[in-house]
C-alpha cells in the first residue's frame, strides 16, 4: 500500500507478484509462529555469550518454541509500555541473541525496527531517532569498548519523541533492562496505559490487537547513501520474505543449514542473503559470532557445525590468509557467500582451496535487488562475476549518462525494478525523483556490464560513495562535517584504493586564508568528535590549495581520485573493516 511517506509498487505490480507467487501474504509474526508449531524443540539461535543469568561459559540455545514465546512476552510487555504498531524502534545491538527477541517483538506488534549499527555514534543515532520520531531505543549496556549507555542519555535529552531506552544485555544503569520488559500472559494481564487491556483474559501465545499485514512495513533499514543525511529503506513483509525465499533456493539453505552471522547483524546482507531471517526462514540454525575475526569464528564453526557464512572481501582474505595452518575443523562449511564490496577476481580464486567450500559471490543492496553467482556455475563464473538476480522478475537495464539502453557487454549504469526492490525512500520525495525513473527503476549508482551468460559484473560507481571494505561512506556527509571546522574553507572527499579495504577514504581540505596551519590528526580528531562512526573518519587528509576542475568549472573528483592513488600514504596492516587508520 502506497503511502505518502513510503512509495510502494502499483497496484498492477503488486498483483502481478502476487499471482507469480512471490509475494505468498506472510509476515514475519506469522512465519515465526508457524516454524514454532512446526519444531518447537529446534534450535533457532546459538549465542556463544552465554547466559548472564545461568552458566556464561555455556551458548544460550533457544529453540524456535523458545523464540517465540520470548518475542511474544516482549511483544505484550512493549504493548503495555504503549509501543504499537506504526511506532519505530531504533535496534542497535551486537550480535546477541536478544536481537531476534526484539525484532520479532517489533514485527509481531507491526512497530518498525531502525536497524542502527553498533558503529553508529550520537549523529548518525540522533538522526534517525528525531528523523523517525522514534518512540523507543534499543541498546546494549557496553560493546566494544563504548558505553551505549551514554549515548542513549544523550539522545534522549535532544529527541522529545523518544519515551524509553532498554537495555538489552549488561547493566541497565539509568535504563530499564529489556529483560524487565517481558508479561507472562499467564499471569500478568495487559494493560495499554492510554487504550487499557490489552487482551483479557491474556492467551497464551498472546493475541495481538491489531496484527501488520503482508503488505505492512516491517522495518526501515539504512541505505549506504551519497547525500548528506542517510536515506531509511521501507521494506514490507511480503517484499522481504520473497527474497529470503529466493536466497534459500539459490543458497541451499533449508533446515539442516547452520548459518554463521559474523558481520553486523543487522545489515541487510547477514540479516538477508539469505542471513539469519532466510536461516530462521527455513527453520534452520542460526549461529552468534561476536566478532568476524579467524580466532573468534573458526572455533564456533567446528563446535556449531557452521554450514554457510557471509563476510565482505577484507574478512574473506583474511579468513583465507588464516584457514591453512588453523586447527579449527572447518570442514562442514559448505558455502562463503562474499559481497557488500568487489572481491577481486585473484582474491576469490583462493577461497576453495585455502577454505575448501564454495564461493558465491552476492552483489547486494538493502533497497532490494540481489544477485548471486549459483552454486553450481563454472568456477571461472564464480570468479569473475557477481552473479545474476534472484528473481526471473527482476528487470535490469544498463544504460548511458542519458538513460539509454546499451547492448549488451557495455558499462553502464545500473537500474533495476522488482519484486523485493523499494520504490522509494521513506519520507524523501525530492530524493526518490533523483533516485528513481519515472517508471520505478531504481537508481543503484553502480556501473556494470552484463555478460553472455546473463551475469552482472561490478565495474565501478557513479554515485559519491566510498565503499571502506564493504561499509559505505557518503561523501558529502564527511565533507558537511569538515567544513564545520572553523579554519576548514571548503573540503573533498574521495576514495583511494587500499588492497585489504578496496577502498579508503582521502579528504583534500583547503584551509581559510588566515587561518592557523592544522595538523591531519587534528582534522581526523574534529570529525570523531562530531559523534560520527569511528569508518567514516577520513584516513588520509592532504592539504591543498585548491581543487582540480572540469572544463566546466566544477570541481572535478576524478582527478581528486587520481591524484589520491598517486600519492597513496604507505599502507597500512590488516586490521580489520571497521578500524579507521590512526595515523
Ligand atoms: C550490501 O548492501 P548495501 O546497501 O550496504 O550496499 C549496496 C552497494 C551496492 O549498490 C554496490 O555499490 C555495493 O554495495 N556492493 C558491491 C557488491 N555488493 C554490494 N559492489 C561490488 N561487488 C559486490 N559484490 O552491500 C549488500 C546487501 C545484500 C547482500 C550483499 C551486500
Amino acid at each position: 500500500m502506497s503511502t505518502p511517506e513510503a512509495p510502494t509498487w502499483p497496484e498492477e505490480f503488486a498483483a502481478r507478484y502476487r499471482e507469480a507467487g512471490w509475494w505468498r501474504g506472510e509476515t514475519f509474526g506469522r512465519m515465526l509462529r508457524e516454524r514454532a508449531a512446526e519444531h518447537p524443540d529446534r534450535i533457532a539461535i546459538v549465542d556463544p555469550a552465554g547466559d548472564p543469568a545461568g552458566d556464561p561459559a555455556e551458548p544460550r540455545r533457544w529453540t524456535y518454541g523458545e523464540l517465540d514465546r520470548r518475542a511474544d512476552r516482549l511483544a505484550a510487555g512493549l504493548l503495555a509500555r504503549g509501543i504499537t504498531k506504526g511506532d519505530k524502534v531504533v535496534v542497535q545491538l551486537p550480535n546477541i541473541a536478544e536481537f531476534f527477541e526484539t525484532v520479532f517483538a517489533l514485527f509481531r506488534i507491526g512497530a518498525l525496527p531502525v536497524f542502527a549499527l553498533p558503529a553508529h555514534r550520537e549523529t548518525e543515532i540522533r538522526y534517525f531517532c528525531e528523523f523517525t520520531e522514534a518512540a523507543a531505543y534499543v541498546i546494549p549496556a557496553e560493546d566494544g569498548g563504548f558505553d551505549y549507555r551514554d549515548l542513549a542519555a544523550q539522545v534522549l535529552a535532544a529527541v522529545p519523541t523518544l519515551r524509553h531506552v532498554f537495555v538489552a544485555a549488561g547493566d541497565p544503569g539509568a535504563f530499564e533492562a529489556l529483560s524487565d520488559v517481558p508479561v507472562d500472559p499467564n499471569t500478568d494481564p495487559i494493560t495499554d496505559p492510554v487504550t487499557g487491556p490489552v487482551s483479557d483474559p491474556m492467551s497464551d501465545p498472546i493475541t495481538v490487537p491489531d496484527p501488520p499485514g503482508p503488505s505492512d512495513l516491517a522495518f526501515l533499514q539504512l541505505s549506504g547513501g551519497s547525500t548528506g543525511v542517510p536515506k531509511l529503506i521501507p521494506r514490507t513483509h511480503d517484499d522481504y520474505i520473497y527474497s529470503l525465499r529466493g536466497s534459500n533456493e539459490l543458497c541451499g539453505v533449508d533446515a539442516s543449514s547452520v548459518y554463521l552471522v559474523a558481520l553486523p547483524a543487522a545489515h541487510n546482507f547477514p540479516l538477508s542473503s539469505p542471513g539469519s531471517l532466510g536461516a530462521l526462514y527455513a527453520g534452520a540454525r542460526v549461529v552468534l559470532c561476536p566478532r568476524p575475526a579467524p580466532e573468534v569464528a573458526f572455533p564456533l564453526i567446528e563446535s556449531e557445525g557452521v554450514t554457510i557464512t557471509g563476510l565482505v572481501p577484507p574478512l574473506a582474505l583474511v579468513w583465507t590468509e588464516a584457514a591453512p595452518s588453523s586447527t579449527y575443523d572447518l570442514s562442514s562449511l559448505e558455502v562463503l557467500l562474499v559481497g557488500g564490496a568487489k572481491f577481486s577476481e585473484e582474491a576469490a580464486r583462493r577461497v576453495r582451496p585455502a577454505l575448501g567450500c564454495t564461493l558465491q559471490q552476492v552483489f547486494g543492496m538493502a533497497e532490494g535487488l540481489v544477485n548471486y553467482t549459483r552454486l553450481d556455475d563454472p568456477d571461472e563464473t564464480i570468479v569473475t562475476t557477481q552473479g545474476r538476480p534472484i528473481s526471473p522478475d527482476d528487470e535490469i537495464r544498463i544504460v548511458d549518462d542519458e538513460d539509454n539502453d546499451l547492448p549488451v557487454g557495455a558499462r553502464g549504469h545500473l537500474l533495476t525494478r522488482g519484486p523485493y526492490t523499494i520504490r522509494g525512500y521513506w519520507k524523501a520525495p525530492e530524493h526518490n525523483a533523483r533516485s528513481f525513473t519515472p517508471d520505478g527503476f531504481y537508481r543503484t549508482g553502480d556501473i556494470v556490464r552484463l555478460t553472455e551468460t546473463g551475469h552482472l559484473v561490478v565495474e565501478g560507481r557513479a554515485k559519491d560513495q566510498i565503499n571502506r571494505g564493504g561499509e559505505k561512506i557518503a561523501a558529502e556527509e564527511v565533507e558537511n562535517h569538515l567544513l564545520a571546522h572553523p579554519s576548514v574553507h571548503d573540503a573533498n572527499v574521495v576514495a583511494e584504493p587500499d588492497p585489504y579495504l578496496g577502498e579508503r577514504t582521502c579528504a583534500y581540505v583547503i584551509l581559510r586564508a588566515g587561518a592557523e596551519p592544522l595538523k591531519p590528526v587534528a582534522v581526523k580528531k574534529f570529525v570523531r568528535g562530531r559523534g560520527l562512526a569511528a569508518y567514516k573518519v577520513p584516513d588520509r587528509v592532504e592539504f591543498v590549495e585548491a581543487f582540480p576542475q572540469t572544463g566546466v568549472g566544477k570541481i572535478s573528483k576524478k582527478d581528486l581520485r587520481a591524484a589520491a592513488s598517486a600519492t597513496r600514504a604507505p599502507v597500512p596492516q590488516p586490521g580489520g573493516p571497521s578500524q579507521p587508520t590512526q595515523t
